[in-house]
């Protein structure tokens, strides 16, 4: 079709299906972008990012915060969702309408139109920093799917399988792109290799990961 108003077109964005449950929305969040970095400054104002311990007595190389209505948190201890920062003693900044309205959309995008997220997890990479291979299962219901948002420098992320020993494939997250993982995916074995050097126009020497949940 003939485009008079190209400049009133939406951002086009590619849809590729990672297995059954999972979808990967490539450039769905390059829309919202400048909202989004806005209210990462507003969130890592009131609970500034930090490398937490793990059980294993390791220190993160990913930097982390959350906000909403609670957040995931580890110490010597072990892992869990916290209604307040363990380094403030406060609540969490409340979850943006940017960040719900951006989750909200994705995930009905992806077939889950009933998904709220009451709390996302941020991650700060820097060159170096990886998550290695895991499950997220510290939420209450794995009935609801997670999405995630990549911003900054590109990743190599790795999409197992249910089994930690089933293949890995591998897929290239670059900034904008939204995925939504639920259904027979959501406890799909995952990680992200170490950060490659680089610096991202908008964000510098630096990716940025918000993942949303409903983990209450
Ligand atoms: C597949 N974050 O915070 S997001 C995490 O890029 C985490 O920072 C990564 O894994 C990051 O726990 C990956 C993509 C992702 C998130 C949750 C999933 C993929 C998933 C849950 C099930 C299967
Ligand atoms: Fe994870």
């Amino acid at each position: 079709m003939t485009d008079l108003f190209g400049a009133e077109e939406p951002r086009q964005t590619a849809r590729e299906k990672l297995a059954e449950g999972a979808v990967l929305l490539r450039g769905f969040a390059l829309d919202c972008e400048v909202d989004l970095l806005a209210a990462i400054q507003a969130i890592t104002t009131v609970s500034p990012f930090r490398r937490m311990a793990t059980p294993g007595g390791h220190v993160m190389s990913v930097a982390m915060t959350n906000c909403g209505q609670a957040g995931w948190v580890t110490d010597r201890t072990g892992y869990h969702y916290d209604a307040t920062d363990p380094e403030t003693g406060k609540p969490w900044h409340p979850m943006p309408e940017s960040f719900m309205a951006l989750a909200v959309f994705a995930a009905t995008e992806a077939g889950y139109c009933r998904f709220r997220p009451d709390t996302c997890l941020i991650n700060r990479y820097e060159p170096g920093a990886k998550l290695s291979l895991h499950q997220d299962r510290n939420e209450r219901e794995f009935a609801h799917p997670i999405v995630s948002v990549s911003l900054g420098l590109p990743a190599t992320f790795q999409f197992g399988g249910l089994r930690r020993a089933d293949p890995i494939r591998k897929y290239a997250l670059r900034h904008g792109d939204v995925a939504v993982w639920g259904g027979p995916s959501r406890l799909c074995h995952h990680g992200v290799l170490a950060l490659k050097e680089g610096a991202h126009p908008k964000l510098g020497r630096m990716r940025l990961n918000l993942t949303f949940r409903g983990a209450l």
